[in-house]
């Protein structure tokens, strides 16, 4: 069992998910002391005013235009891969070949097939790879794991998931490799479904067969500073319905396309003894019903997340104080960092990535072939 004092991290990346991983390694030892530092090592993209600029804005030592120098450094433990989907597979087997641990943005391929590949290459691996599901790790989302396994709702009956987003749907929003097959692997269910999907495995089990309908509702885009237009030839919305390990039911509606909405991740789940629901627009807040409550108050009530909630300890002393995205990405990488020290990975590892893809790719055949689709349990052990 490794017990490293200091280990020392590569980001490949630096977009939005690069910014918000850098900001969790930096902040890493308010919230977890007894955790190894996370060194801010060595900044990759692909061209040399990228790479540089990520370096000076995230706080990293060094900065390269080549992936494979910085996989072949000896002094680099961590490779966190923030890039766009196409490159998680050859990115994340290189590292996992030279021994590396990764961290690896969702969705974790393209394919369930590469999705695999990758889970069989970490399972070899002397490495620790986990796929990044930041909003499972919130307080409130433990929270409501936590009273679903005290048995406070009963049996789980129903889980209702939407995650919605507006930032696709303004007329001129420009073609980006979001909306390519090749490049994202599918479009609002791999973006923003996969997260829903991983709290509803997270929260209710394992997703045994899906029915669904998947549109594209702008099938072409201008492209970014040129004349011209892209096809669009991935989702823009997908809503499924979902059969669970268990006997529950449930749906997914997954859309970039949902006006007023912007990062509306939410879920009601409905049990044989009450009821919880959250929204991530309301990130410090899950709702709880109590069917034992007495009928004349009976009710949501609305429980502000505080030191008595799932990882309240790390966080501010006194309830309300409020956390939000960038805490979630501490926990994720501190969980990440646990695991490393402990030589094993919870919660999130690629296999897990991999269950997921499997769910997402039953999900895209069944919008394809109208009929319910079970989802291959042919898993990775
Ligand atoms: C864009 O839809 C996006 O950045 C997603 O890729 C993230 O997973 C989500 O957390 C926020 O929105």
């Amino acid at each position: 069992v490794a017990d490293p004092a200091e280990l020392r991290v590569a980001l490949f990346g630096t977009g939005f998910m690069g910014r918000t991983h850098s900001i969790a390694y930096a902040i890493l030892p308010s919230f977890f002391p007894e955790l190894p530092l996370v060194r801010r090592q060595v900044v990759v993209d692909v061209t040399e005013d990228l790479a540089r600029r990520g370096a000076h804005q995230f706080g990293f030592a060094e900065w390269t235009t080549s992936w494979q120098e910085a996989i072949a450094r000896s002094d680099i433990d961590i490779i966190d891969i923030v890039t766009p989907n196409d490159s998680h597979e050859p990115l994340a087997n290189a590292a996992l070949a030279a021994g590396k641990h990764v961290l690896c943005e969702k969705p974790l391929a393209l394919t369930a097939a590469q999705a695999r590949a990758m889970a069989d290459q970490a399972k070899q691996s002397k490495g620790v790879a986990m796929v990044v599901f930041n909003y499972r790790r919130a307080p409130a989302v433990v929270e409501a794991k936590r009273l679903i396994e005290s048995g406070a709702i009963g049996r789980v009956l129903t889980f209702r998931g939407l995650y919605l987003q507006d930032w696709a749907m303004p007329d001129g929003t420009p073609w980006s490799w979001r909306f390519s097959a090749e490049r994202a692997g599918s479009g609002s269910l791999g973006d923003i479904g996969s997260h829903v999907l991983d709290i509803a495995s997270f929260l209710v089990g394992d997703v045994v067969a899906v029915a669904a309908a998947a549109e594209t509702f702008v099938p072409k885009r201008s492209l970014p500073g040129a004349a011209g237009h892209a096809a669009v030839d991935v989702d823009d919305c997908t809503i499924a319905l979902l059969r669970f390990q268990g006997g529950a039911i449930g749906t997914l509606e997954a859309s970039r396309f949902s006006h007023g909405r912007k990062n509306h991740l939410s879920f009601e789940i409905s049990g044989t003894k009450g009821a919880l629901s959250f929204n991530w627009e309301r990130s410090n807040e899950l709702n709880f019903y109590s069917a034992a409550d007495s009928s004349n108050v009976q009710g949501f009530r609305t429980i502000v997340m505080g030191p008595a909630n799932p990882g309240g300890d790390a966080l501010w002393p006194i309830p309300g104080i409020g956390t939000g995205y960038i805490e979630s990405q501490v926990f994720q990488v501190g969980e990440f960092v646990r695991a490393i020290v402990h030589g094993q990975e919870e919660g999130s590892s690629f296999a897990h990535g991999f269950k997921i893809q499997t769910v997402m790719e039953a999900i895209a055949a069944a919008a394809q072939n109208g009929a319910w689709t079970p989802v291959s349990t042919d898993e990775t052990k």
